[in-house]
């Protein structure tokens, strides 16, 4: 069996999903997402300039070879642009195998470990009130796991964690725009936040998982403060306390409270994660199947960090297309650590169209498709309709126009 030929599509309702699509000589078809948020042409041009050419003629059953030919063959290694390539490569390889055996892909990870999959959905406010409405609308529909975002009063221009302007405008800017900017203020988010955690708590009771995403904003000190802080609230998780580029900051957050912590989402390999999850210094592993290198290298991490008493909670953001999803399903029916899933209902019908499956949430729990492969398809003909939009996300200042974490 051979690989005939490979082609790349960016587009998407609103989004610059990047496809790759891998057809055989057995007139098997594979489906692979690289799409990396606000940099999306790079992988593709990686995978159309560079990959694909090597792949033509290659075994597509040899999905192993394969991944170890891109990345232990390339002398420069890892990085997110190269791991969403390798990640797009590896999810088709694998829809291929899947549509081979006949079976959805969890069977051939060793079956499913549990029937639905535990997601979280995001609940956002400019304000306390805003926010309350928007977890009992989730609340209403089933969810059991909600993650808060709120608006800080007097925070001087939005910030991430404010859930300013809606959850979808923090992701990135209009066509077209330059990045836009937000002036952030640490000490006024720590003051506030621990009365959302009390409110909802309060109001919601003890049963629901409330998560919340620092989004990389504090330092060592203040995170760690902030983590002791918030206790009393029994939070599922805290996420990305501080910058993911200094592991080491996460000793003293350890040392000093016993909040879970979620941490990983910017990651791309095991090399990555490794002193994080060898030290355990974390409780959730955020990493995805596009920028962590596909299916054959998420495993490994997961398998590491299962020795290590650590959960999944892998990144679904809108930036991730229905094929990664689909991909992170399968992973999440299997994987003996699984924790939660992140997942904002991508559900437009524009975009059902684009990648039809049988996957669906039913009661906060996501249930995977027994379609052979990933289970989820790409329409061509609908892909015609979308093109390459440029667009950022946005840049972070303090207020005295020092540049800061997004
Ligand atoms: C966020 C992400 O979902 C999350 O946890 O941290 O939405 C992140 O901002 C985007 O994926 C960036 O592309
Ligand atoms: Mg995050």
């Amino acid at each position: 069996m051979k690989i005939t030929n490979a082609e790349v599509f960016i587009g998407g309702p609103g989004k610059n999903y990047v496809t790759l699509k891998i057809m055989t000589d057995a007139g098997i078809y594979g489906i692979g997402d690289g799409t990396l948020n606000t940099r999306e042409t790079l992988p593709a041009e990686y995978l159309k300039e560079y990959l694909i050419p090597c792949l033509i003629g290659m075994d597509p059953r040899n999905s192993e070879d394969i991944w170890q030919y891109f990345y232990r063959g390339a002398y420069f290694r890892r990085g997110p642009i190269a791991m969403a390539a390798y990640g797009a490569i590896d999810m088709a390889l694998w829809d291929i195998k899947g549509k081979i055996a006949g079976l959805p892909l969890y069977q051939l990870f060793g079956g499913k470990s549990r029937d639905g999959a535990l997601v979280y959905a995001h609940a956002v406010g400019n304000t306390l009130d805003e926010l309350i409405d928007s977890v009992a609308h989730y609340v209403e529909q089933g969810y059991k796991a909600v993650r808060l975002q709120c608006g800080i009063p007097d925070m001087p221009e939005g910030g991430y964690a404010t859930g300013k302007g809606g959850d979808t405008k923090h992701f990135i800017t209009e066509y077209g725009a330059l990045p836009d900017q937000e002036i952030w203020d640490s000490e006024k988010y720590l003051r506030y936040m621990p009365n959302v955690f009390e409110k909802v708590r309060e109001i919601f009771g003890p049963d629901l998982k409330l998560l919340h995403d620092v989004h990389h904003r504090l330092r060592p000190r203040e995170a760690a403060a902030f983590g002791k802080e918030i206790e009393k609230y029994n939070l599922f998780w805290m996420e990305d306390p501080t910058p993911a580029d200094d592991q080491h900051a996460l000793r003293l957050i350890r040392q000093h409270t016993t909040v879970p912590i979620a941490i990983g989402e910017v990651f791309n390999s095991i090399w990555d994660c490794k002193t994080m999850i060898e030290e355990e210094l974390l409780d959730f592993i955020r990493v995805s199947v596009t920028y962590a290198g596909g299916i054959t290298h998420v495993r490994r991490i997961v398998e590491l960090a299962g020795l290590h008493s650590i959960r999944t909670g892998f990144h679904g953001a809108p930036s991730h297309s229905p094929i990664s999803m689909a991909a992170q399903a399968h992973l999440n029916a299997w994987a003996p650590n699984f924790g939660i899933q992140e997942y904002l209902v991508l559900g437009t019908e524009e975009c059902d169209a684009l990648f039809p499956s049988d996957h669906y949430l039913d009661n906060g729990l996501f249930y995977v498709s027994d379609a052979p492969g990933l289970g989820v398809d790409f329409d061509e003909t609908e892909a015609k309709r979308y093109s390459f939009d440029r667009r950022y996300h946005p840049i972070v200042r303090l207020e005295d126009g020092t540049m800061w974490n997004y």
